[in-house]
């Protein structure tokens, strides 16, 4: 069939629209790579997915712009696969990986020598992405993704036809790829305006929340821990797992205690996606970025090369699609947070602090999720960052006939932060924490009964 080998070019599942392969649990794969470069990323990404790696061949020297590797190199993979019998460890594989952006001319070159599935790194994190959307607009957002990878792997090939370099197929007039391009157009198209839909409301509940409830934003490099530490901090249940991206999409809730302070946790950064992939969930992280605080997250148990790298990758992506919003106050609004803190034996930051400070972070706070260590010093910072340092208030007895102390205080609790309240002789006492129009609207409410102390 002429199609299924533009399928195998698509990559996850291949382009033919709606049912995209997204289970690749168990499927064998080869990776390739040059000059002895780290994978460690790549294979974890890879095996988040339950892809097996039997064997990464490697090799030196600039990577060929039409086959990745020499010619002669991957002429004895493609023999070495049609030659792997039962038994074989490259028996079954159906699945090359190349640890690199790839070119769409390479994609094409790769998969025409050695006719399996070819995935590079963005196809790879597409697959990964597809595999793990679970809500409408994670759906979406993915969707448009590839398709718009896709494309530039059909614009190849059509190119290809067009010059002769390559067969064409459906005889007379257009191609099959060129008729799933036009396809792919023609989704893309639907599924933007879609996705406008989708932004335009967000952005006006985003709006309306805005009037009655401030946001801190969680931030950071994939897999550091954020859906966990929101999970502590507001009590919701959400998502956790040791996989990478296992979070797409925003989720909501409310700090503890606080009832107008929420929190957004979101999808985490990875290197090296193309700013064009990075578009599709533009809208998913303004959830997270569009915030009075935002907490940047970074895994404390990574060494500092480590540590730099995912640093470098969240402050560039965040500081760009701030900018895209015309939001340029957003390293001002940032919190770096060192999260996993019991899963390092020593806690000194003498080295991470300086490297933090090159990045423009500074005061950062070191945290458990597992454990509770350092949470409540980040609900304190949390609270005095958005609101000031804490306030006492007291709640005057009213005469018999008036509203009960009590009562009063429940409404306390209802409006704003209590840290403890006792009672007095003549009243309760309560700390607070809450903006002034806040006090100075429970105050008018109340005939004067709320006295700030
Ligand atoms: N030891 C330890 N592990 C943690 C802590 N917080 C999170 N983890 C682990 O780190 C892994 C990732 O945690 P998540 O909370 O899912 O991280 P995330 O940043 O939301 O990840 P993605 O949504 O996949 O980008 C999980 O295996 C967690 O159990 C912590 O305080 N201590
Ligand atoms: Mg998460």
């Amino acid at each position: 069939m002429a199609d299924s080998d533009v399928d195998l070019l698509a990559g996850a599942g291949g382009l033919l629209m709606d049912d995209a392969q997204s289970d690749h649990n168990g499927r064998k794969a080869l990776l390739l790579v040059r000059n002895n470069e780290d994978c460690s990323e790549f294979v974890a990404l890879a095996h988040t997915m339950g892809i097996h790696i039997v064997e990464r061949i490697d090799q030196r020297g600039k990577s060929d712009s039409k086959w990745f590797m020499g010619r002669g190199k991957l002429q004895d993979v493609v023999e070495d696969l049609r030659s792997s019998s039962e038994g074989h460890p490259w028996n079954g594989v159906d699945l090359l990986l190349l640890h690199t952006n790839a070119t769409p001319r390479q994609l094409v070159g790769v998969n025409d020598a050695v006719g399996v599935e070819v995935w590079d790194r963005v196809r790879l994190l597409l697959a990964l992405f597809t595999a793990h959307a679970s809500s409408v607009e994670a759906r979406t957002q993915v969707r448009i993704a590839r398709l718009q990878s896709d494309r530039t792997v059909l614009r190849e090939i059509v190119k290809l036809q067009t010059t002769g370099e390559r067969a064409g197929y459906g005889g007379a007039g257009q191609t099959a790829a060129g008729s799933i391009l036009n396809n792919v157009n023609r989704e893309l198209t639907a599924l933007r305006k879609r996705q406008r839909r989708q932004v335009k409301s967000a952005t006006e509940r985003r709006r309306q929340r805005k009037q009655h409830a401030m946001t801190i934003g969680l931030a950071g490099y994939t897999n550091a821990g954020k859906s966990s530490l929101f999970r502590r901090l507001s009590g919701k249940e959400v998502l956790v797992e040791d996989r990478l991206f296992s979070t797409l999409e925003s989720t909501l809730g409310r700090l503890e205690s606080s009832p107008r302070i929420l929190l957004a946790d979101t999808i985490g950064f990875i290197d090296g996606l193309p700013n064009a992939t990075l578009e599709a969930f533009r809208a998913t992280l303004a959830e997270a970025i569009e915030c009075d605080l935002l907490l940047l997250l970074i895994d404390l148990s990574d060494n500092i090369t480590e540590m730099e790298r995912k640093i470098r990758t969240s402050i560039r992506e965040l500081t760009e699609r701030a900018l895209d919003a015309d939001d340029t106050s957003i390293m001002e609004r940032m919190q770096p947070v060192l999260t996993k803190a019991d899963a390092v034996v020593t806690k000194s930051l003498d080295a991470v602090q300086p490297m933090l400070s090159e990045y423009g972070l500074s005061n950062p706070l070191v945290v458990s999720s597992h454990t509770g260590e350092g949470l409540d010093e980040l609900k304190s910072t949390i609270l005095n960052t958005l609101l000031g340092p804490k306030k006492t208030l007291v709640i005057l007895d009213g005469q018999s006939q008036e509203m009960a102390s009590k009562a009063i205080l429940s409404r306390i609790y209802d409006a704003v932060y209590v840290h403890e309240h006792t009672k007095l002789p003549n009243g309760i006492e309560v700390q607070i924490s809450a903006t002034d129009e806040t006090i100075s609207m429970l105050s008018v409410n109340h005939n004067g009964r709320i006295q700030l102390k």
